[in-house]
């Protein structure tokens, strides 16, 4: 029995709803264990669109990674074994369309979670933050290779150097939002779109997606900087500046970077 989630499917049309929060709809090892097992779930019952939401449209869609699952100082953050990456990889690979329907502000690794989504509609309070520099921590290198295959590099660097949230009309401006429709409505466009897909070939849709998730990935790195990129993430998971950033969140008070 699922604790977290509510999972539901109408006609090939799958409702994933993260419910918790208590907890902000933080994506800890819990919750993404569920979620996991509802996409595999959705898979074997031929799903060929899945919609992502909060169970209860409040202030906060998520609030993303569970800040009390990171680990101490000098212990990488987000390996490739994280819950929350493999949810992410999970999404990408999913064999139909994961569309996220957002009200509220979306955090940190709920927003690579939502820009991993195929499609994403969003109503006027629709806000999104990518927020390590927030935390001192040093962001994946498949998430940062993700953020810019989704978006123009100036407003990844907006994303990650300012950690402040983006308002949902720049949202629809810089190609997060699909859709920004009114809050009334957003239900009904996010079922309207997710039908529509399932209405298509899936055949079709699941060989689409598996070579343009494959094509976003292909890119020619050394092994000298594959390397060289470890070091520069360890440097900073085992510097200063992480620990600052985990403890003043757990003091409940703003990191002191200086
Ligand atoms: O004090 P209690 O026990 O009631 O718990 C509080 C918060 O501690 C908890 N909570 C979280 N717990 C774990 N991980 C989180 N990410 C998280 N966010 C919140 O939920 C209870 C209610 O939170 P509260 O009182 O702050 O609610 P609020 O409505 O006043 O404010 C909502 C937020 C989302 C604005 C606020 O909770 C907040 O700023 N949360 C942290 C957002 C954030 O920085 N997320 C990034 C997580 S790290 C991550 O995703 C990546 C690794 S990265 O950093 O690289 O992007």
């Amino acid at each position: 029995m699922s604790t977290t989630i509510r999972v539901s499917v109408d006609d090939k049309v799958g409702t994933l709803a993260i419910d918790n929060f208590a907890k902000r709809n933080a994506l800890g090892a819990t919750t993404v264990h569920e979620m996991l097992s509802a996409l595999s779930e959705f898979e074997h019952q031929g799903v060929r669109a899945i919609v992502l939401r909060p169970a209860e449209l409040r202030d906060v869609w998520s609030a993303g990674h569970d800040i009390d699952e990171l680990p101490v100082r000098g212990v990488d953050p987000l390996p490739f074994g994280d819950p929350l990456e493999e949810l992410l990889r999970a999404v990408r690979g999913y064999p139909g369309a994961v569309i996220a329907m957002v009200h509220g502000t979306v955090w940190g690794g709920a927003c690579d979670l939502v820009l991993n989504c195929d499609m994403v509609v969003g109503d006027e309070t629709a806000a999104f933050a990518v927020t390590p520099a927030r935390l001192g921590l040093p962001y994946s290198a498949s998430g940062i290779q993700y953020f810019l295959a989704r978006l123009p590099l100036n407003v990844v660097n907006e994303l990650m150097m300012t950690a402040d949230l983006i308002p949902a009309e720049r949202a629809y401006a810089v190609g997060i939002l699909n859709r920004l429709v009114r809050s009334d409505t957003l239900h009904d466009h996010t079922y309207e779109l997710a039908r529509k897909v399932r209405s298509r070939s899936g055949d079709s849709i699941r060989a689409y997606k598996l070579q343009a998730t494959t094509f976003v990935r292909a890119v020619a790195l050394s092994a000298q900087d594959s390397q060289w990129i470890n070091q520069v993430r360890h440097d900073v998971y085992s510097g200063d500046d992480y620990a600052e950033g985990i403890n003043a969140f757990r003091e409940k008070r703003p990191p002191d970077f200086e």
